[in-house]
């Protein structure tokens, strides 16, 4: 399987680390923009080494809670990282936002692939899309970041999340944008209790429909609750769900700690590799 990016293509044949690079103001301790760059570019070189083959920008936090960026501050943010990870390193480069002015910025600057958490449901964002020729990760979001973790329900969360997705992919197909350019995430903790987390995590075989599945679990709040782990302490979790997503077909994983989670995968893969031999 490969995912068609605007010049080339990413092959999927092995899974791949996506590694988050965060350039928010909390994120690089502020010594103005020229020292954030310097940082951030300093971050994705570390990440590239330890084997991650995505970097995803991003300069809005989506975490539960946390309050919205105005858009040219966020263009402001993520741009200058944006060029210069293209100017300086050979890897393909995520834009993190849901805002289509965002994502045509950093597209122009050398993203390749979007990785909106909105799915592309805001005015224009299809459009912007199509035209950049980018690579699309659709997710889904039960509500808003702000207010999408107070009271979570589903009746059959697995059904429903497959049917947003496919809803999804079927607009950008209908937008122009083919389908060799998407692949879909379940949105590990953007509206869902526990439950729906796990519910969806034993069951990325059955997300797929045909597309590459991205799985984002990386410090997630599903870990203090399954564990009493603080964000600290929660990569043996991740790396547990990672391998168990790769071994049921996931095709990326985004994550923080890029070095662990690559060997994580790359063990599973082996595995999945060996049962399908035989
Ligand atoms: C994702 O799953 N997640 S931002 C809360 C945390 C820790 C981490 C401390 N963007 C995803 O990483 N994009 C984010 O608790 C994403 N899939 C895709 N495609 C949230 C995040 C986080 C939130």
């Amino acid at each position: 399987m490969v995912l068609q990016l605007p010049r080339r293509t990413l092959s999927l044949d092995a899974p791949v680390v996506m590694g988050i690079l965060n350039v928010t103001p909390d994120s690089f301790s502020d010594g103005g923009r020229h020292r954030t760059v310097g940082a951030a570019l300093q971050r994705a070189r570390e990440m590239i080494g330890e084997g991650a083959g995505i970097i995803d920008v991003g300069g809005e936090s989506t975490r539960p809670g946390s309050a919205a960026v105005g858009e040219s501050e966020e263009i402001d943010r993520v741009v200058p990282v944006v060029e210069a990870i293209r100017r300086e390193l050979d890897v393909v480069i995520s834009i993190d936002t849901m805002k289509p002015a965002v994502m045509r910025a950093a597209c122009a600057a050398g993203a390749e692939l979007i990785n909106d958490v909105y799915a592309l449901q805001a005015p224009g964002a299809l459009d912007v899309a199509r035209e950049a020729g980018a690579a699309v990760c659709l997710m889904h979001m039960q509500g808003q970041p702000k207010t999408m973790q107070q009271a979570p329900h589903y009746d059959d969360v697995l059904a429903e999340v497959r049917d947003f997705l496919a809803e999804r992919v079927a607009a950008c197909e209908q937008a122009g944008i083919p389908r060799s350019r998407l692949c879909v995430d379940p949105g590990i903790g953007f509206g869902k209790r526990l439950e729906h987390n796990l519910a969806l995590l034993a069951r990325v075989d059955a997300l797929a429909a045909g597309l590459p599945v991205l799985i984002g679990v990386s410090r997630k709040t599903m870990f203090g609750e399954l564990l009493g782990r603080p964000v600290g302490e929660r990569l043996p979790g991740a790396l547990a769900v990672a391998a168990i997503a790769v071994w049921q077909g996931a095709a990326i994983v985004r994550v923080h700690d890029v070095r662990a989670t690559a060997d994580a995968i790359r063990v599973a893969q082996a595995l999945r590799e060996f049962r399908k031999a035989k």
